[in-house]
C-alpha cells in the first residue's frame, strides 16, 4: 500500500462541487485502486509514503471522443475554409473524411502506429489516463481492423484505451449506394468483435453522412452483439439522431449543436451522456451553440473531449478544451473538469474512474496549481507535474 499525502485534492465526489480536501491523502492498494481518501491528518499508516507538497490533485483525464489513428493531414482544408468553403462543401467535393480515408488505406500498421503514438503521447503529457479511439477512416474490413489494432496497441504507452467501431462515418468511393455500404459495415462487425477490437459502436448521423434509418441498422447489429452504442448527432443539423440513439440507450450523443428539446428529453430519460466538442465548434467557426441550459435543466450529464481528428478538430490539448468549453459554451470550470473526468468516463460506460473516492481506480494527475479552476482559466499552458495510472507513477 502506498499513501500519497499533503495534496490539495479536487475529488469531484458526489454529483456536484469540487469535493475539495485542502490537505488530503489517498491510499492506493496493490491493485492500483483507491483504498481510502481523506484528510492527511487522519490517514492510515502505509509502508510507502509520497509527499505532494500542497500540489493540486485531480482525477486523471478521460478523453472520451477521439479519431486518433489516421494517415495524412488536412491542413489544406484549413486554408480552403479560410477562403470561404464550408466543411460540408469540402466533404461533398470528395475532401474531408474521404481524403483521410485514402491516406489511411495507404498507410501500413507501423506507420499508423508511429503517427498515432506521437498524438497519444501529447494527450498523455496533459494528463489523459483513459483514451477513446474510433475507427472510421478505413471504411473497408481490413483498414478498419488495422485502425482498431493500432488503437489497442497505444495502451502500451501507459494509457487505458477504449475502442469504438465507426465504419458508418462516410460513404467510401467503391460504394454507390449508402444502404449497400451499411450492410457491409454491419457484416464486418462480428469478426472485429470476436477479435476483441470493439468496445462500442458509433455512427455519423448527418445529411452528409447517414440517415437515422441507416444508423438504426448499425445499432441493431451492435445490440445483437451486446455492444453499447454512441452517436455523432446533430453536429450540422437536427436529424433526430439523439432521439434514435436514446431509444437504444446510447452511452453518449456527441457534438449536439443542433439538438432540440425532444432530443434532450429522450437523452435525459435514457441516461445518455451529452459529449460537447468545443474544438470542432471552434475550428469550423460554428455559431450555433449546443443547448447547454436545456441539458443542465434536464439533468443530462455533460462530458467534453478533444474530438481529435485531422479535419474538424486537430487539437491535442484537453486543457484547451476545458478553457474553450467555458469561454465558448459558458460551461463552468467545474463542469469542464467533470466533463473531462467522471462524465467522460460515463460516456464510455465506465463507472470505476473519474472521481477520487475509495473503490475507484488510482488514476490521477498532480498539477502545479492551487485551485482546480486554474486548469480551465488558463490556456496554452501545461501545469502537469505527474500522472499516475492505476497507482503507477512516472507516466507523465
Ligand atoms: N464529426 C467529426 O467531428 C469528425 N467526424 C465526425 O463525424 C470529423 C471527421 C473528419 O472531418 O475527418
Ligand atoms: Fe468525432
Amino acid at each position: 500500500m502506498k499513501l500519497w499525502r499533503g495534496g490539495r485534492l479536487a475529488t469531484l465526489a458526489g454529483e456536484q462541487g469540487w469535493g475539495l480536501i485542502a490537505d488530503g491523502a489517498m491510499l492506493v492498494d496493490g491493485d492500483g485502486m483507491l483504498q481510502w481518501v481523506g484528510q492527511s491528518a487522519e490517514a492510515p499508516v502505509a509502508d510507502e509514503v509520497a509527499e505532494l507538497h500542497g500540489a493540486l490533485v485531480t482525477p486523471g483525464l478521460v478523453d472520451c471522443h477521439t479519431h486518433l489513428v489516421y494517415g495524412g493531414n488536412r491542413a489544406n482544408e484549413f486554408e480552403q475554409r479560410l477562403h470561404g468553403q464550408s466543411y460540408a462543401e469540402i466533404a461533398r467535393a470528395g475532401g474531408g473524411i474521404k481524403s483521410t480515408v485514402a491516406a489511411t488505406r495507404g498507410a501500413t500498421e507501423a506507420e499508423l502506429l508511429a503517427s498515432a503514438t506521437k498524438r497519444a503521447l501529447a494527450l498523455i503529457a496533459e494528463g489523459v489516463t483513459t483514451l477513446e479511439v474510433k475507427s472510421g477512416y478505413g471504411l473497408d474490413a481490413d483498414t478498419e481492423a488495422r485502425m482498431l489494432r493500432v488503437a489497442r496497441r497505444l495502451a502500451s504507452l501507459g494509457v487505458d484505451v477504449r475502442t469504438t467501431y465507426l465504419a458508418a462515418h462516410a460513404l467510401p468511393p467503391e460504394f454507390a449506394d449508402a444502404d449497400d455500404y451499411i450492410a457491409a459495415a454491419c457484416q464486418w462487425l462480428p469478426a472485429l468483435h470476436r477479435e476483441g477490437l470493439v468496445d462500442a459502436v458509433d455512427a455519423f448521423c448527418e445529411h452528409i453522412a447517414f440517415s437515422p434509418a441507416q444508423v438504426a441498422r448499425v445499432f441493431d447489429t451492435a445490440q445483437r452483439l451486446g455492444l453499447p452504442v454512441k452517436l455523432h448527432a446533430e453536429q450540422l443539423s437536427d436529424q433526430g439522431g439523439a432521439r434514435l440513439a436514446a431509444s437504444y440507450r446510447a452511452l453518449s450523443c456527441d457534438h449536439l449543436e443542433y439538438l432540440g428539446p425532444a432530443g434532450i428529453q429522450a437523452m435525459a430519460e435514457a441516461g445518455t451522456v451529452a459529449v460537447l466538442l468545443p474544438g470542432a465548434f471552434y475550428a469550423l467557426r460554428e455559431t450555433q451553440l449546443p443547448p447547454l441550459e436545456g441539458l443542465r435543466e434536464a439533468g443530462v450529464p455533460i462530458a467534453i473531449a478533444t474530438d481529435h481528428n485531422p479535419g474538424s478538430s486537430p487539437t491535442l490539448s484537453p486543457l484547451l478544451m476545458m478553457n474553450m468549453a467555458c469561454v465558448l459554451f459558458r460551461m463552468t470550470p467545474e463542469e469542464a473538469l467533470r466533463g473531462l473526468t467522471v462524465n467522460g468516463a460515463r460516456a464510455l460506460g465506465l463507472r470505476d474512474r473519474g472521481q477520487l473516492v475509495a473503490g475507484q481506480r488510482a488514476d490521477f494527475c498532480v498539477w502545479d496549481g492551487g485551485h482546480p479552476r486554474e486548469l480551465a482559466a488558463c490556456f496554452g499552458h501545461n501545469p502537469l507535474v505527474e500522472r499516475v495510472l492505476k497507482g503507477n507513477q512516472g507516466e507523465a
